[in-house]
């Protein structure tokens, strides 16, 4: 006999049988769960002694869904979806008790059960389209017969969590409790036995035995126009990713197939899309995402205590990071230089707020809470009480530098000091304050109040405990926190530089900046690459441009197209053109701007030819994948799933592609290595093969490490 603690235990309350399951962390339904809910399940049945049954959890929650790491793996019977059926045909009432969140396959078992009971704070959701997947253990069949068509399509395919307080409303549990769950579960399940328990937690309505399966309840009826309007709006808002769609039509298909052909039209759609790539990408990018939390340097260091936050500058970056903030609970004290700035920063910051009102996300009580937990001044003293102030001013080294000499004089010694530089070296910004061991970079992307991505930068000094503080606070803000090390534009903006070269060496080559964006838009980019640099302004990677010109490789192959559009005054969308023109909000292509791309490449004597949007796309992801292999061996991020998160996060990538490391592995690292040396050959200086890029390549090896 296995002598390891079993994951399924049973106990009795009178004539009540709990099966307990415990499996931590989240309680995921894996083999053991499986089988011991179903020994567990038969034994209770066959007991003449027991009245009804409840499945309960231990633990933070209910079962979290099926065990993902099971995935691809044999199938252990009892398979999940033959387990809810056997749960479902039970003869005895068995009733869910749900804690914490009943996710997926947790989901799909409460309801197969034929009660619901949920304490106050619990939520409930089938979250596998962010896997990739549908439900594949009924959810699909069941959930539209307890609370409608519409609703369970919205659910299927946003994969929203739904509290406790709505579910009761809309029919997806039928009692909340305050009280302890076993003891009202009990209750709950010995009020159903003797017919006094209602639906929608009303005592006095007897619920009719036999009992109430869930799969034996008809559809209700629905508005088939919206309903396949609905659904066509999911479809085009899942931008070419499939789960969402296909979801939404087999919550469909309850509505004309009977259950059990239903099920196994389920049962097909989750087992493609299983063996999809959408699917394996939002796997990697699911465990990417834990990863990314386990930092060793953050071994055995407490993060510093952090209630009041100062931030320095109040522009589009400061206000975002201030509302944030605000939203997590902190109080904030913001500082401009002037009394003008401060003012116009207090009106930007007042704005997103109120934008959070319009939009229905809080109320106007919530609001005017925020700000008024947000001081807005022009004086750097008030930073005094802040317990972690960080720096989001002009992104110039002297200024910075200032900035932190002149902090150093005003907050305690053991205020953590963050920089929100894109590009300088945090190293020496640090070196002007006192301690430097408590400077750390904490680089938000724009709008910081909606990107989800924060690098955190270690100098080589910042102490462990400052950088477990910088965790801390950006795991309170919900943020996805990647670590990165010191070097010029960290993670993100360094290898957002190499894309950038390239995507202009191939207009000089032959591509228009239409065709490179419609290829990368087809791939799933909300956003081709030139239409986000006419957003985002020409100015500022100009102005760079011209700084570093003394210090580039004279080597390196320099394309001057975009430098001429900034000398026509041309900086993007702000100014009605840049690679595009732009008339009434709409954009177009430019016979200027061929032009200007034609007459550069005969200047640098290139024969332009066509690029399809398969090179296009290759390209690109060598040219990232290159500089993300040096980035890797540099010791600057801490593994290639980080890189992945940096783009999906802070640059809109597709997470259902993966991210561009990601995307390598599946187009094997020789295909990249055999684009970056015609690159090396082609481009010359700065395309050498990473040398990390040619150890992969040999050991076949990207994420394995
Ligand atoms: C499904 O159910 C398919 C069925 O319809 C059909 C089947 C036939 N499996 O997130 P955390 C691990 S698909 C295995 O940091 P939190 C996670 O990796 C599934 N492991 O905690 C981590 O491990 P580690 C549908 C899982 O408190 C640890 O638990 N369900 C699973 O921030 C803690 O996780 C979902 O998609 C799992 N299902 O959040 C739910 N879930 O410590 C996915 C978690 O080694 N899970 N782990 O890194 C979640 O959304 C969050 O984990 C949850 C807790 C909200 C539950």
């Amino acid at each position: 006999m296995d002598s390891s603690p079993h994951p399924v235990t049973v106990r009795r309350r009178g004539r009540v049988c709990l099966i307990v399951i415990d499996s931590p962390p989240v309680n995921a339904a894996s083999h053991a769960v499986r089988s011991g809910v179903q020994r567990a399940l038969k034994a209770a049945e066959a007991d003449a002694d027991v009245t009804a049954i409840i499945i309960l959890c231990e633990g933070r929650t209910f079962v979290a869904g099926a065990d993902i790491r099971e995935f691809g793996q044999p199938p252990g019977e009892p398979s999940l979806p033959a387990l809810c059926q056997e749960i479902e045909a039970c003869t005895k009432p068995v009733i869910a008790a749900i804690h914490g969140t009943a996710l997926g396959g947790g989901c799909e078992i409460a309801l197969a059960c034929h009660g619901r009971i949920a304490d106050a704070g619990a939520k409930l959701g089938l979250p596998e389209v962010k896997l990739g997947l549908i439900p594949g253990a009924g959810g699909t069949q069941r959930l539209p017969r307890l609370i409608g068509m519409a609703a369970a399509i919205e659910m299927v395919a946003t994969g929203r969590m739904m509290g406790a307080a709505e579910a009761l409303e809309r029919g997806l549990i039928d009692v909340i409790t305050e009280g302890d769950l076993a003891s009202d579960a009990t209750a709950f399940a010995e009020r159903l036995v003797s017919g006094k328990a209602g639906a929608q937690g009303d005592a006095a309505q007897p619920l009719s035995l036999p009992l109430r399966r869930t799969g034996a309840l008809p559809v209700p009826a629905y508005d088939e126009p919206a309903m396949a309007a609905q659904i066509e709006q999911i479809e085009r808002k899942a931008r070419g990713q499939l789960s969402p769609g296909v979801g939404a039509r087999a919550v469909l298909a309850a509505a004309t197939l009977d259950l059990p052909a239903g099920l196994a039209h389920e049962r097909a759609a989750f087992a493609g899309l299983l063996a999809s790539e959408q699917s394996a990408a939002l796997r990697h990018v699911f465990f990417a995402e834990r990863a990314a939390a386990r930092v060793p340097a953050l071994e055995g260091a407490t993060p510093r205590p952090v209630a009041i936050v100062g931030v320095a500058g109040a522009g589009t970056m400061g206000a975002g990071i201030a509302v944030v903030l605000a939203e997590a609970g902190y109080r904030v004290i913001v500082a401009e230089r002037t009394e003008k700035a401060a003012e116009a920063g207090r009106s930007r910051i007042a704005a997103l707020h109120q934008r959070g009102v319009e939009t229905g996300r809080i109320t106007r009580e919530v609001a005017a809470a925020r700000m008024a937990a947000t001081a807005v001044g022009h004086d750097i003293t008030a930073f005094a009480p802040c317990d972690l102030v960080i720096e989001a001013v002009f992104d110039d080294l002297a200024v910075k530098q200032e900035l932190f000499a002149a902090l150093s004089g005003i907050v305690r010694p053991d205020a953590v000091l963050a920089t929100n530089t894109s590009y300088l070296d945090p190293n020496l910004i640090g070196a002007a304050a006192s301690h430097p061991e408590r400077v750390v970079g904490l680089h938000f992307f724009s709008p910081a109040n909606v990107m989800r991505l924060v690098e955190i930068v270690a100098t080589g000094r910042t102490a462990p405990d400052v950088l477990a503080t910088a965790f801390a606070v950006s795991k309170r803000l919900g943020k996805l926190a990647v670590l990165a090390g010191s070097c010029d534009g960290f993670i993100g903006n360094r290898i957002f530089s190499s894309y950038r070269k390239q995507c202009e060496y191939m207009l000089e080559d032959g591509a228009l900046p239409h065709e490179i964006d419609a290829a990368m838009e087809a791939f799933g980019l909300p956003m081709g690459p030139f239409a986000v640099f006419d957003l985002a302004g020409l100015d500022i990677a100009w102005a760079r441009r011209k700084r570093l010109a003394a210090t580039r490789d004279p080597a390196e192959r320099y394309v001057r197209i975009a430098d001429q559009l900034c000398e026509l005054g041309r900086f993007g969308q702000k100014s009605g053109a840049g690679w595009y023109v732009y008339e009434n909000g709409k954009r177009r292509p430019d016979a200027g701007v061929t032009s200007i791309i034609e007459a550069e490449a005969r200047r640098s004597g290139v024969q332009r030819r066509s690029i399809g949007a398969e090179e296009i796309r290759t390209r690109i992801i060598a040219a990232m994948v290159n500089e993300g292999a040096r980035i890797l061996g540099e010791g600057m991020a801490q593994r290639a799933s980080d890189i992945d998160l940096v783009f999906i996060n802070g640059y809109g990538w597709p997470a259902w592609r993966g991210g561009p490391m990601f995307q390598a592995d599946r187009m094997g690292l020789g295909t990249i290595l055999a684009e970056v040396e015609r690159m090396q050959a082609r481009d010359g200086a700065g395309w050498e093969p990473a040398p990390l890029l040619v150890e992969m390549e040999r050991s076949k090896q990207l994420f394995g490490g």
